[in-house]
């Protein structure tokens, strides 16, 4: 039988959903169909007044796992992305209760769009965000294109997808990337914490502010999406990406051809 690599816990108006994979929380198409179905409770059971998204260990999530992909053929990035990442990027936003990012470590790829999607964000101090793609010879995706710079500027999102920087938890709570900044060990409860105080709100009204939100800032979510992908299956057929992978697995510094 499958491990489980998604838990969760119901408390207070809360669920809290915790991604538990033994390989850095990436995802494979088993975690994020599993995220799903818990987003999908979410939306469907009243009770459920907020969410908070979190990741078990050290790091929150490592994105796609590069492992899960490779060799498989034929492989359209496209149509993966459309299978996984949009869907889930979608029912985040279009859930209308809050939902907070618990960002317990790094964070990088498509995981990045996932706490980016996310209303809120408290992060443990050891949190740091890698835009990630670019060094596997990729292009962002998982709406990190439209909502990084829509959070921290365009200037300073380029500056992370180009040069692949970590961007650390005192820069991103400087750069109102993320909304709080505790100690790790007390992440869990401020996480809690908050959403408990958010679940006795007017679930009403906060659905419908999360709705006016995003009609007021990500109106062509599912356009960028789509054109993410279509770049991504161009990029992904790439040598250098091939190299990108390779030099990962290697653990060594990718040497792009292009
Ligand atoms: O359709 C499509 O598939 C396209 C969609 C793409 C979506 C994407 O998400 S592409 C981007 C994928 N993610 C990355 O490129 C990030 C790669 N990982 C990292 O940059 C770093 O690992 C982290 C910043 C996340 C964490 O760094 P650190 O130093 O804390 O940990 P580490 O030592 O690098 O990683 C720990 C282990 O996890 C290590 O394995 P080992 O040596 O202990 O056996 C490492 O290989 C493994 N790991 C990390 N990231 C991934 C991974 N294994 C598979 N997939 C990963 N993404």
């Amino acid at each position: 039988m499958a491990a489980e690599t998604v838990q969760t816990d119901f408390s207070e108006g809360v669920l809290t959903i915790i991604l538990d994979r033994s390989k850095a929380n990436a995802f494979n198409r088993e975690m994020i169909a599993a995220t799903r179905a818990a987003f999908q409770f979410a939306a469907s059971e009243d009770r459920v007044r907020c969410v908070v998204l979190t990741g078990r260990g050290r790091i929150f999530s490592a994105g796609q796992d590069i492992t899960e992909v490779q060799g498989e053929t034929p492989f359209s990035f496209q149509a993966h992305l459309e299978q996984t990442y949009h869907p889930l990027v979608l029912e985040i936003r279009r859930l209308e209760k809050p939902v907070i990012a618990g960002v317990n470590g790094a964070v990088a790829g498509a995981a990045l769009g996932v706490v980016l999607a996310c209303d809120l964000r408290v992060a443990a101090d050891t949190a740091r965000f890698t835009v990630g793609f670019l060094r596997i010879g990729l292009v962002p995706d998982s709406a990190v294109s439209y909502l990084l710079p829509a959070i921290i500027g365009l200037g300073r999102a380029a500056e992370a997808a180009y040069l692949n920087q970590p961007i650390e938890a005192e820069e991103a709570l400087a750069w109102g990337l993320v909304n709080r900044v505790v100690p790790e060990e007390a992440l869990a409860a401020e996480a809690q914490a908050w959403g408990r105080k958010i679940a006795q709100g007017p679930a009403g009204a906060l659905g419908l502010t999360k709705r006016a939100l995003n009609f007021a800032t990500l109106p062509r979510l599912e356009a960028v999406l789509d054109y993410e992908a279509a770049l991504q299956e161009i990029a992904g057929r790439s040598a250098d990406h091939q190299e990108g992978v390779q030099a990962f697995l290697d653990k060594r510094p990718p040497v792009f051809a292009q």
